[in-house]
């Protein structure tokens, strides 16, 4: 009788120890930190990001939600820092649509690239007397800004490029200096690249095109050891695919897919970044509770592998984005 009871408490015992040891995982599970979205107080879109001494600078567009409304409401930029990919500081607004005087509205997607100590951003903008989207730049001594307008009017406008004959096809400018010389490239629909003298305001030859399969928009280049890759939102709802080229002008040759399709959103918009000696994809979806969507869209950041051969491994987006 003794031994029986004896038996039958140790039994209870490792019952309760594997409650006890249960609960532990479980609670240790619900203290992984969801850090993606990164920004979780208002709705970021448009990712750019500027790698720039010791900190990644990071260029959003802004969603605004009303209700009811079922399209872009973007009025302003805005700008946030980091020195881990973890922790990202919000900066004053550094640009809004009003400061280009030529401008009608709509903040859509840009880029920050530094030279010569300033820092110019080509931003795509409703044009306010030539009908359709453009391209301005704005200019700052410090990549928190305050920008201004560098030109006065648009470097780009909807007339200039005919081989598209949507309103929208100037949209989402990328920018590299390589050897010495910068590139703009944009576009929805067809890719466009032009030369841009060394004040970043003037272009310096013809507009020409990148064929692209499946090509939509938001064109990022980049440059990894010695690759150079355009990747860009194919199709739509939109998945990210991308080229590869030993030159920054070409041959591009088609790699693939990218990322898939972001998480209740239409849009997916990538930038991508080395920093501090690993690899970033930075994109955006509509995840934030329960108002996140195709119009109210979030900025995410998750790891981004590259393969022995040069090419980049599909993308894995995950709630726990960067961790420590
Ligand atoms: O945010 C407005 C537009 O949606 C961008 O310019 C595109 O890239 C898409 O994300």
């Amino acid at each position: 009788m003794k031994n029986r009871l004896t038996i039958l408490s140790l039994f209870v015992l490792l019952l309760s120890c594997k409650t006890i040891i249960a609960q532990k995982v479980k609670t240790s599970a619900n203290e992984v930190q969801f850090n993606n979205p990164i920004i979780k107080d208002k709705y970021t879109a448009d990712p750019a990001a500027l790698v720039y001494k010791d900190k990644v600078y990071l260029y959003t567009g802004h969603d605004v939600p009303e209700k009811g409304v079922q399209s872009y409401r973007m009025n302003d930029w805005l700008v946030f820092s980091t020195s881990d990919m973890i922790h990202w500081e919000e900066h004053p607004i550094p640009l809004k649509t009003s400061d280009f005087a030529w401008a009608k509205g709509d903040a859509w997607a840009g880029q920050v690239i530094e030279r010569n100590g300033k820092f110019y951003w080509y931003v795509a903008i409703s044009h306010g007397t030539i009908h359709g989207k453009s391209i301005g730049i704005a200019v700052a001594d410090s990549p928190t800004g305050p920008f201004k307008d560098a030109l006065g009017k648009a470097i780009i406008t909807n007339d200039m490029t005919t081989k598209a004959t949507i309103s929208w096809d100037d949209i989402d400018p990328t920018v590299i200096v390589d050897n010495g010389q910068a590139y703009l490239i944009w576009g929805n629909t067809v890719c466009n690249y032009v030369k841009l003298k060394e004040n970043m305001i003037e272009m310096d030859g013809p507009i020409q095109t990148i064929e692209l399969p499946n090509f939509t928009e938001a064109p990022w280049i980049h440059k990894h050891k010695d690759w150079y890759y355009l990747s860009y939102a194919y199709e739509f709802p939109e998945k990210i695919a991308y080229a590869m080229s030993k030159s920054v002008t070409g041959p591009w040759e088609y790699k693939g897919i990218l990322n898939e399709v972001a998480g209740n959103s239409n849009t997916n918009h990538q930038a991508i970044i080395d920093f501090k000696g690993k690899s970033y994809f930075i994109y955006h979806n509509g995840s934030i509770p329960t108002e996140g969507g195709s119009f109210r869209r979030s900025v995410c950041v998750d790891r981004l592998y590259y393969n022995q051969d040069g090419t980049m491994k599909r993308v894995i987006m995950t709630s726990e984005g960067i961790q420590k």
